[in-house]
């Protein structure tokens, strides 16, 4: 593999329900790399309530959790593992703050000031730490590593 491979770090990326209905694929995927992150694998799939539940498992017991899932499961989705250096926290900036009408305010360029519409339906998911993007990118592509992949680069 080439040193450009190295010490680059993979995410998970997701369009939920809103952003791929509301037609923000394309948009959303123009600043993904104008950000400069590469789309390592990318797929158009639907969650069902069993896996919308187990992807947010960590929120089973708040109140919105049923709104969450219906939310999630409302319509098909584009998840994507993205890859660059400090690639989680990268996205999570990118994407901006939970809430999308804050967003709006105090991150106008950011994804979720875009396309979010409220503290739900704010368009876009992004892995919150290097161990949930592990997590997170086996859930969905069982095939590919995540964390640093200089060794693997050449094999994807
Ligand atoms: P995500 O996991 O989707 O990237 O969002 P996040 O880290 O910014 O926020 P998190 O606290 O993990 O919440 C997960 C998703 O649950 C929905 N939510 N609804 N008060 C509410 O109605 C509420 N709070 C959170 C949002 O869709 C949020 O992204
Ligand atoms: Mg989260």
């Amino acid at each position: 593999p080439s040193v450009r491979c190295l010490g680059k770090e993979r995410t998970l990326a997701m369009i939920k329900p809103d952003g791929v209905s509301g037609n923000y694929t394309e948009e959303i995927k123009r600043l993904i790399v104008e950000a400069g992150f590469n789309i390592v694998k990318e797929k158009l799939t639907q969650l069902d309530k069993e896996a919308a539940s187990a992807f947010y498992d960590e929120h089973s017991s708040r109140s919105f959790f049923p709104h969450l899932v219906s939310y999630m499961t409302s319509g098909p989705v584009v998840v994507m593992v993205l890859e660059k250096g400090d690639a989680v926290s990268d996205w999570r900036g990118l994407i901006g703050p939970t809430d999308a009408q804050k967003a709006k305010i105090s991150h106008p360029h950011s994804i979720r000031a875009l396309c979010g519409k409220d503290s739900q339906r704010n368009c876009v998911h992004g892995s919150d730490s290097t161990s949930s993007a592990e997590r997170e990118i086996h859930f969905f592509f069982k095939d590919v590593v995540s964390g640093d992949i200089a060794s693997q680069h050449d094999e994807l």
